[in-house]
């Protein structure tokens, strides 16, 4: 394999760990805590987890564990979109392994889930994990987003569990990978198998999180990387002034990348999708928004700035929010007879007799382009390709349209030149930054330490991350504490709760304490690139929302 010369450097960092999982694995026992619920829909939950429901939390503290020498065999999947830590979580579930009993065996599932339902696997050896060692990426197994929900997936997944001996899976995911973990637990539970399962919180969006979750991992690795770029951008356009730089971040649903990367680098606009649907913001006043601070600017001779866009907002603007319900729903009623239909204006005449008016309304005044992108396939599991929507072009139409309507009326006398840019698949493959290199360690050797003290239906947890990593605390949560039921496809399913920017929350306030300084003025901030090697507070600091976070 061509290395780099940084990733041969990086496969010798090694990783910190916090204290109680540092000494020898029979010293690490685990302290048992209070019996966990559900954070609603308790009953529901209670009758479909039969098995699982309702766990106590665990924490690991020094002591004796007579179990942790057994040998075992796991098999682990990376699921969903990639996030830089990956393969240290396999590193470190694998160094558990092996410390525990050197006859332990890792099996990697192929592409994502459905390497467990068609029993796709490679054995990973030692010789294979030190060549992905605090590297990014998720290619030492691959990834995918194949949803386990029919019957015959589960009964695949436990004929593969059953052909591999297999003590224990181990999904690798966010949201909805998690929840999938939590049913595969309960279900080999119901059927007799002794597998056990569990989760470890990934996700650059940053949407998995709760009190005992502190961060995904990923986060903080990839809000650094498209901050560098963004920081980029800033100086850029303070040098030449003479460009709008409009930014489409990642983070499906939350903003929580948008509000770390506004902290990071102070653009000029930063638009958060949560306080969009909390005002029910419509799509004119955001594009007034935007015009506000391009106007006052132009006024003080600035024409440039920059605009931070989260990738979820379109289906925060409520509007479009109800478009895009009717689409999903009305496309899905009749899906053979919508694929027949092949160029957009036979679509859009197909949708005119089956869409309400207001809504056909909002997709006549759409770009073409645009429009198609609101029709494109959906995920796996049922949500918009909000990445595939080119929000930020949507955006900067509406601004120049806008701007014009004020020249007019000799309200605006600058002039907007404009770049679109959409930051998103550039910062998750990045090489972990120390924090996402230690935490994904620590998640996978706490993810050992569960399997080893035979638990099933837990997400594997380090917290206290503001700390140094010695005094980080490690254990396990009850998938079932995260759960609720959620409408999908038309019925109600058990999920795990998506975490969304808290607009009571320290982040959010504090960036709407400075948000209309920046509004108006140039305070861009340069963050620069991650560095891996150099003093503490470059090379450690966690994320300002996690450390915000923590000083409430
Ligand atoms: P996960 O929730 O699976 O971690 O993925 C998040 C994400 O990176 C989103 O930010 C983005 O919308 C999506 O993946 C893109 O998905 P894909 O890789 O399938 O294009």
């Amino acid at each position: 394999m061509n290395i780099s010369a940084l990733q041969k450097v990086r496969y010798n960092y090694s990783p910190k760990l916090p204290e109680c999982l540092s000494g020898s694995v029979e010293d690490i026992a685990v302290q048992t805590g209070a019996l966990t619920e559900a954070i609603s829909d308790r009953e529901e939950l209670r009758g479909i987890f039969k098995n699982t429901y309702g766990k106590p939390l665990v924490t690991f503290v020094k002591g004796k564990n007579d179990k942790i020498k057994r040998e075992l065999k796991v098999g682990v999947i990376l699921s969903g979109g990639q996030a830089p830590g990956g393969h240290n979580v396999i590193a470190g579930l694998f160094d558990g392994l092996k410390k525990g009993n050197d006859a332990s065996t890792l099996y990697g599932f192929l592409g994502g889930p459905s390497g467990l339902t068609d029993n796709k696997t490679m054995v990973l050896t030692k010789e294979i994990i030190d060549e992905y060692r605090n590297t990014g990426g998720f290619d030492i197994i691959g990834s995918g987003r194949t949803k386990i929900e029919t019957p015959q997936q589960f009964a695949d997944s436990l004929e593969t569990a059953k052909k591999l001996n297999l003590d224990a899976v181990v999904v690798i995911g966010g949201d909805d990978s998690n929840t999938n973990a939590a049913l595969l637990a309960e279900y080999f539970l119901a059927n007799g198998s002794s597998t056990q399962v569990i989760g470890c919180p990934k996700t650059i969006d940053g949407d998995l999180k709760n009190e005992h979750i502190e961060t995904s991992f990923g986060f903080d690795t990839a809000c650094k990387t498209y901050s560098e770029l963004i920081g980029n951008l800033c100086r850029d356009t303070n040098s030449a002034k003479k460009y709008w730089h409009f930014i489409k971040l990642m983070g499906r649903a939350a903003s929580h990348i948008a509000l770390e990367c506004a902290f990071q680098t102070q653009p000029n606009i930063c638009l958060i999708s949560e306080e969009v649907e909390a005002n029910s913001t419509s799509l004119d006043k955001i594009v007034d928004q935007i015009c506000k601070s391009i106007v006052h600017r132009a006024s003080c001779g600035d024409n440039f700035g920059i605009v931070l866009i989260p990738e979820g907002l379109v289906e925060f603007i409520p509007e479009i929010k109800k478009l895009i319900e009717e689409l999903n729903d009305t496309i899905a009623a009749e899906e053979q007879s919508f694929a027949a239909v092949s160029n957009y204006i036979d679509q859009l005449y197909w949708l005119s007799s089956r869409i309400p008016e207001s809504s056909y309304r909002i997709m006549q005044t759409l770009p073409p382009e645009i429009g198609q992108q609101f029709l494109m396939d959906r995920d796996p599991h049922g949500n918009v390709q909000v990445s595939r929507i080119e929000t930020e072009k949507l955006l900067v139409g509406m601004v120049e349209k806008k701007l014009s309507s004020l020249k007019e009326k000799k309200i605006y006398t600058g002039k907007f030149s404009y770049q679109t840019h959409f930051f998103g698949y550039e910062g998750r493959c990045a090489f972990p930054s120390n924090f996402d290199a230690d935490y994904c360690y620590s998640l996978g050797y706490s993810a050992f330490v569960l399997i080893a003290s035979g638990l099933t239906g837990y997400l594997s947890s380090v917290k206290n991350l503001t700390s140094v990593a010695s005094e980080w605390i490690a254990g396990g949560v009850p998938l079932t504490m995260m759960m609720n039921l959620e409408q999908r496809h038309g019925s109600k399913k058990p999920v795990i709760k998506k975490a969304l920017v808290e607009l009571n929350g320290a982040p959010f306030k504090t960036f709407a304490k400075k948000r209309d300084t920046w509004s108006q003025k140039t305070c861009f901030v340069f963050p620069g690139a991650i560095q891996y090697f150099g003093p503490l507070e470059v090379c450690d600091m966690p994320t300002i929302t996690l450390r915000l976070e923590h000083e409430k």
